[in-house]
Parts: structure tokens; C-alpha cells; sequence
């Protein structure tokens, strides 16, 4: 039996629950991505791995896809603005040698995940932020583009017109709860993939929540809560709302219950479990997806709300879809 939100309301203590997204090949997966577009971002991250190309080219490479579709409202060339009517990316990516790099509030390039590769590889930093991340960007040969897109210019106008964030909070929710995981499910990009040599790395792209205030960074940045890679363990990348994401330095968390023992969906499953506990009704109609991948090649997640969906590919080549397991049951 599922927990129901007004169970939450009542004990915040969460009851145990079936977990309806483990993997169902035992063929070893080799790349993961969030959510039904990246089955796509999987095929781009494939040829690279079968052009010899590392991990981190490989969801480079996913991530690039995502950045490039100016249908996806939440990644890239396509995000929605700020409520200031500016499109702000956030990035980053981690190697299987603790390598990272990242992007945060970064305007005018739609590549974040691979100016986020370039402040690991060219700079002595970790992390670059706003006119400082375009700057070295432009330096580094990145080219600009126009964003918003006229699609999220319209959208940005038709929100000024409440300009009421709280709704819009949940709009991404009720977007997707309008078509779970069907093929308009957009958001944040996270990737995960091991190489032929065995090493794994991992990425995570997004423009964050729509018309948030202007600054506003969440989770998919942030390395430890939006994404983390242990190549003794395995790897975990978070989509949702970033600041529930945060508060439990998410994917960290699921990869130290990994260490512990636990297989990948049910140490994502702990930490949603950790956040219900944390947060009771205050999480409610928020939505915090886990999707982890340990180095045996088994993937799992498992989320607070129904519709999360992420895309395997396995040894084979072969890329399937799997539903994640949630915390709480259909919405009505
Ligand atoms: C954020 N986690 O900025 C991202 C947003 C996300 O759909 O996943 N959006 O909080």
C-alpha cells in the first residue's frame, strides 16, 4: 500500500512501501538518464561509447541533446526564464576521479553542461557563477544565443500576468501530472553512464524551476545534492525541486546508502524516505525524483510523487524506459 498524502499529513513517519521501478534486465546498464527524453540523450551518449569516447563524453554528449531541444522547458535552449525574463543555466559534471566542474546562473549559452566541463578541465576551480561563468564561456570559444526562446517569452508574459511563483512552483508537477511520464514529460536532465574502461561519470543539466527569482540556484549544480559519482560505488543524479533536493545533499546520500549495502532503488527509496520524515506535510505537492546507477551496472529510483520516469541502456545497446516506484500514490 502506497503512503497518501493525508497519511503524511497525519504521521509524518512514512510506511513501507513496494518499490515498482527496479530494473527489469539483468543485463548491465550502462547509461541512465531522467525521464522519457532521455532515452534520446542515452542513443547520443551510446555513440559516443561506441566511438571510443569516455564517460563523461558519453553524458556530456546527453546532456548536449537535452541543451539543444527547444521543446524542453526545463534544460537548456527551451528553459523558461526567471521572473525577471532571463534564462539562467545551471550545470555540472563528475568523473570517476572526483574530478567536477559547474555552471550556475549562466545567460546567453545554452551548453551549460559543457562550460561546466570546461571550468574542471581549464580552470583551478570547481565552480563558476553568472557574468563570470559567461565571461570565461565566451573566452573559451562558446558560442551565444538568443534565449528566451519566443515560446518561453510568451510563456514569461503570460505568467506577469499573476506573477504568483507558488502556483508556478507546481506547474512543472501539474504538466507532468497531467501526462506521466507520456512523451511531453520534460525537465531536468540528469545522466549517468559507465565507459568501456569501467569508469563511471555523471552530468546534470537544467535552466531550474520557471520563473524563479532572479539568483536563484537549486540542486542540479550543486555536486553532492544534484548529482554525485563514486567510482568505488556507483552514482546518483536528483530532478525536482531543488531546494527539497538540497536539503538532504541528495544524490551524496544515495550514494553513501549504496556503500552501505543497498541497491539503487532502495537507497534512493531511503533518502525520499529521509526527506518525508524531514520535511512531513511541508513536501506534500513537492516532487524529488533519485535516479542511481552502481558500478555492478544495476539502476534504480524512486520518487515522491508518481510520473518519474528514466531511460536504461544496457550493455547490449538496447534502451528501455522504466517507472519509478513513489512515496505517495496517484493524485486525484
Ligand atoms: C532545480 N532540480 O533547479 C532543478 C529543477 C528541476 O524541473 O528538476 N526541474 O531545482
Amino acid at each position: 500500500m502506497r503512503t497518501t498524502r493525508r497519511a503524511l499529513l497525519a504521521a509524518p513517519a512514512v510506511a513501507a512501501t513496494p518499490v515498482l521501478g527496479a530494473a527489469s534486465s539483468t543485463v548491465p546498464a550502462v547509461m541512465v538518464s531522467t525521464w522519457d527524453f532521455g532515452t534520446l540523450a542515452n542513443q547520443a551518449g551510446w555513440e559516443q561509447r561506441l566511438a571510443g569516447g569516455s564517460a563523461l563524453d558519453m553524458v556530456e554528449a546527453g546532456g548536449r541533446l537535452a541543451e539543444d531541444d527547444p521543446t524542453n522547458t526545463s534544460v537548456g535552449l527551451g528553459g523558461r526564464p526567471d521572473r525577471d525574463g532571463r534564462v539562467t543555466l545551471d550545470a555540472c559534471v563528475m568523473t570517476w576521479a572526483g574530478d567536477i566542474g559547474a555552471v550556475c546562473a549562466l545567460e546567453d549559452i545554452n551548453h551549460a553542461v559543457s562550460v561546466a566541463r570546461a571550468v574542471m578541465e581549464r580552470t583551478p576551480h570547481t565552480m563558476l557563477v553568472g557574468e563570470g561563468a559567461r565571461s570565461f564561456a565566451l573566452a573559451e570559444g562558446f558560442e551565444t544565443v538568443r534565449m528566451p526562446t519566443p515560446e518561453s517569452e510568451a510563456a514569461w508574459r503570460e505568467w506577469l500576468l499573476t506573477a504568483d511563483y507558488a502556483p508556478l512552483a507546481n506547474r512543472e508537477n501539474l504538466e507532468w501530472r497531467e501526462q506521466p511520464g507520456g512523451p511531453g514529460n520534460h525537465d531536468t536532465i540528469g545522466l549517468l553512464a559507465i565507459g568501456t574502461d569501467d569508469r563511471m561519470a555523471g552530468a546534470c543539466t537544467t535552466s531550474g524551476l520557471a520563473f524563479k527569482m532572479r539568483g536563484r540556484v537549486g540542486d542540479s549544480p550543486i555536486i553532492g545534492a544534484g548529482l554525485y559519482v563514486d567510482d568505488e560505488v556507483g552514482g546518483c543524479t536528483a530532478t525536482g525541486v531543488g531546494e527539497d533536493v538540497v536539503r538532504v545533499v541528495g544524490s551524496h546520500s544515495v550514494v553513501e546508502a549504496m556503500r552501505a549495502g543497498a541497491d539503487p532503488a532502495t537507497a534512493c527509496r531511503s533518502v525520499i524516505e529521509r526527506l518525508a520524515r524531514l520535511r512531513g506535510p511541508r513536501i506534500a505537492d513537492s516532487q524529488v525524483a533519485f535516479l542511481a546507477l552502481d558500478k555492478q551496472g544495476r539502476c534504480g529510483a524512486f520518487a515522491l510523487q508518481p510520473g518519474f520516469t528514466y531511460a536504461v541502456t544496457d550493455a547490449t545497446g538496447a534502451t528501455r524506459l522504466e517507472r519509478a516506484g513513489s512515496l505517495f500514490g496517484p493524485l486525484t
